[in-house]
């Protein structure tokens, strides 16, 4: 019996059950008895191993195809019904072509498989800023990782009732097993078509062909942020790929703050973080999303719609984020990282001795030293939210928590410092839009070249970016005086000119933080530079560091001539938005430029 009277909901599983042709359909109930169910299943087919219970409880192990590791941005689109709204930043395709394409590839894609109906809620169920999702999958892979995910199951389609307002999503591997003796492989994809397509005006995404996380976990990437971000520019909200955290100085008062850092800065490290001055603690709120709303006090409000954490794995150890080391102790799934002999998991740069020998990622074996990683470099841990040892208590509040600062930041070895302060909402949102970090790809030509992206979703952006800049200009305009946070631009990579990093960085970022705090609370002066208001040197808590004055000059410094020698960047980034570029930002271009030339 499925657990919805739900006529057009009912209608359009039917609907996609006789295009795909699954062999059964099963709606997910979101029990912890379904859990251990289809983990075992997943087990037996070859899909997962056990971990080793003594050590990794109730975990497993799992690896991809190595043709299916990651996002895929080349075939990731936004089929708006015009191509003026996806914008010059992300692939567009005509809805009804695309449809009419995917409609092809996916008849009879299920044949031979099971299409799980799975209901979510994005959000705590029944949060007035919480949205409910429905994801039909034939990929039991992704049924348990939306379990750590997402709230899943009944008790969505009970909030949900008869109700229209739910994204529809589907999604399949794209490898029907069309003979029944046909034996099935333990990361089913279609390595050669793989489309991840959104339909803002309808809210739907339709995915084909990969079963690896922003590809498959609906919920996440394409519903969270791409489809989520049409929807709070039409509603008045705001979407943003931010980490939330908690601050609480030594007298007890509290702050909370949302974050937006390109890849391979360090967001879930952040968002986790141990302080190390005094007196200080910080919790978790969100890694990874902040959904934004107005409350009744005027103040912009945020939860985090996830329910874990599906973090990147090599990197991660006791010394760069104890407390995601502390979260994924058990009732974890592992995806590409390698697996040692007495059955844990392995990837680098962990802490203690590397193995003297283990399985990679690609089944071989591995030894130190053989000149080869263990683990792929986008290996990833799905864990429970509710295990990390410094998760907010009010990290699961309908309402979600007042925001007080916001923070954008990126990786640069020169000219930005380490923290300035924006003049105004529209400064700061010119300092997001302007937001540059280091590549550090391997490609030939690109390692330390600029890539700029506004407020880090360039990649997550379900409509066209100058739009999305003029979205935070109106969230200006429509907020109360005095209620907005303030915006801040931060740089923990800033190098000497031997290469040395000048800050340490990690635990240390709390003395950052701790000026963020009194500056909202306005018990800290500051110096004004042309980029924004930076620490006066003796107001940054730089105690028990050891830092010389000189360095500490340079960190709090903006290199005048180097940033003057990136208008022209600016400029060519901003025109890539053409007549959607919101007059304001223009404007804090020319007043930057005026600056610096003075
Ligand atoms: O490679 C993937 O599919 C995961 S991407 C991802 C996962 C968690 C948090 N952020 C991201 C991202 O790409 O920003
Ligand atoms: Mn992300």
């Amino acid at each position: 019996m499925t657990a919805t009277t739900n006529k057009k909901l009912l209608a359009w599983v039917d609907e996609v059950r006789a295009m795909c042709k699954p062999d059964h359909v099963v709606w997910c109930d979101g029990s912890p008895e379904e859990y251990d169910r289809m983990t075992n299943t997943l087990v037996k087919g070859g899909t997962f191993i056990r971990l080793n219970d003594e050590i990794r409880p109730n975990s497993f192990y799992c690896r991809s195809d190595p043709a299916d590791v990651a996002r895929v941005e080349e075939t990731t689109f936004i089929c708006s019904e015009k191509e003026e709204d996806a914008g010059p930043t992300n692939n567009w395709a005509d809805p009804k072509e695309m449809k009419d394409k995917l409609r092809g590839l996916y008849d009879g894609c299920m044949q031979g498989r099971t299409m799980y109906v799975i209901p979510y809620s994005m959000g705590p169920i029944g949060s007035p800023i919480a949205k409910v999702g429905i994801e039909l999958t034939d990929s039991a892979y992704v049924v348990v990782n939306m379990h750590i995910m997402a709230r899943v199951g009944t008790k969505v389609l009970e909030v949900l009732g008869d109700s229209d307002d739910y994204v529809r999503g589907i999604h399949s591997v794209g490898a029907p097993l069309k003979d029944p003796k046909q034996p099935d492989v333990p990361w089913p994809c279609n390595a050669e078509n793989k489309y991840i397509t959104h339909y803002p005006e309808t809210r739907e995404i339709w995915s084909y062909g990969s079963g690896y996380g922003g590809n498959a976990l609906l919920g996440k990437k394409c519903h969270a942020l791409r489809i989520a971000s049409v929807q709070a520019r039409d509603e008045g909200w705001l979407a943003e790929h931010m980490l939330i955290l908690k601050i609480t100085s030594p007298e007890g008062e509290v702050k909370h703050v949302g974050a937006a850092f390109p890849s391979a800065c360090g967001k879930t490290n952040l968002a986790m973080m141990e302080p190390t001055i005094p007196g200080w603690k910080i919790e978790t709120i969100g890694d990874d999303i902040a959904w934004m709303k107005f409350g009744p006090d005027g103040r912009l409000h945020a939860i985090n719609p996830e329910t874990g954490f599906f973090g990147v794995a090599p990197g991660t150890s006791m010394a760069s984020n104890p407390n995601a080391m502390r979260t994924l102790y058990a009732n974890s799934i592992f995806t590409n990282c390698a697996i040692t002999p007495d059955g844990d998991v392995w990837w680098e740069e962990m802490d203690g001795d590397e193995p003297e020998s283990l399985f990679d990622w690609l089944r071989r074996g591995w030894r130190p030293g053989c000149g080869r990683k263990a683990s792929h470099p986008n290996a990833r841990f799905t864990t429970p939210a509710r295990q990390c040892p410094v998760i907010a208590e009010e990290w699961e509040h309908p309402g979600g928590v007042p925001i007080d600062a916001f923070l954008f930041g990126g990786r640069r070895a020169t000219t930005i410092p380490l923290v300035t302060e924006a003049f105004s909402w529209n400064h700061g949102t010119f300092l997001g839009s302007v937001m540059s970090s280091e590549m550090t790809a391997a490609a030939a030509g690109t390692v330390g070249k600029l890539r700029r992206d506004p407020m880090a979703m360039l990649p997550f952006c379900g409509y066209h970016m100058g739009d999305y800049l003029a979205h935070w200009i109106n969230i200006g305009k429509k907020a109360k005086e005095g209620k907005l946070p303030k915006i801040y631009y931060v740089n923990w990579f800033r190098k000497n000119e031997d290469g040395k990093w000048l800050w340490p960085g990690f635990g240390e970022n709390s003395r950052v933080l701790k000026w963020i705090f009194e500056r909202c609370n306005d018990t800290v002066d500051a110096v004004e530079t042309p980029f924004g208001y930076a620490p006066q040197k003796n107001e940054l808590d730089v105690s028990g560091l050891s830092l010389s004055d000189e360095d500490l000059d340079v960190l709090l410094q903006v290199d005048t001539k180097t940033l003057s020698e990136e208008i022209d960047d600016m400029r060519q980034h901003f025109a890539k938005f053409g007549e959607k570029l919101p007059a304001e930002l223009k404007a804090e271009l020319d007043t930057l430029e005026e600056k610096l030339k003075g």
